[in-house]
């Protein structure tokens, strides 16, 4: 039987590890088969479809609603898009998910690995530059996070590898039915 699409929406703060868990989920799905699976990864989005856009509340917001509308047309064509921005305004998150809704299931999963923990990795030296003020409007810093309220899933990368973070995500998605 034909199987409804959906859109996977990762959100946490940078270094968090969203990308990684999302690269590791993508593989899993697409292992599955059966539906075109779709990564929209923030910094690929950043480089092709928001490369005009900063990192203001209004450009962010932008940024995630055009995040929100390509997810929806995939979702609405039977696919599943699996997006990892930052997201960190939690109106905008919710507007992104009515916007999927209309066509299928939205699974919004919390990649909470705590600011320390990003902060004392800082795999790309961001979080000191911010801290230096030569970053300015660094979430987490000097920006705001609102974390979810009700994520359907929240995963950490503390104690648990990225991999098997992908794995709880899947196991989520069988246990909505989806997969
Ligand atoms: C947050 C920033 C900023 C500021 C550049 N604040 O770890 P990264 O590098 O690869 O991920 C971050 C990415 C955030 O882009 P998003 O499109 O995910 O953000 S949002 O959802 O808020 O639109 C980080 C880098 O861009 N970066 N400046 N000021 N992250």
């Amino acid at each position: 039987r034909a199987r409804q699409g959906f859109t996977v929406f990762f959100t946490g703060l940078s270094g968090s590890g969203k990308s990684t868990i999302a690269n590791a989920l993508m593989v899993k799905l697409m292992e599955l088969g059966g539906r075109p699976v779709t990564l929209l990864d923030g910094d690929v989005v950043r480089k092709h479809l928001s490369s005009e856009l900063g990192f203001s509340k209004e450009h962010r917001d932008i940024n995630i609603r055009r995040i929100g509308y390509v997810a929806s047309e995939i979702t609405k064509n039977g696919g599943i898009a699996i997006c990892a921005p930052i997201a960190p305004y939690a109106a905008t998150r919710a507007g992104v998910r009515e916007m999927v809704e209309a066509f299928g299931a939205f699974v919004e999963v919390h990649v909470a690995t705590p600011l320390e923990e990003c902060e004392r990795r800082d795999r790309k030296g961001l979080y000191k530059l911010a801290r230096e003020g030569k970053i300015k409007e660094f979430t987490g810093i000097s920006d705001p996070y609102e974390e979810p309220g009700a994520p359907e899933l929240r995963v950490e990368t503390v104690s648990v590898t990225p991999d098997d973070c992908a794995q709880e995500v899947m196991l989520k998605l069988e246990q909505l039915g989806l997969i």
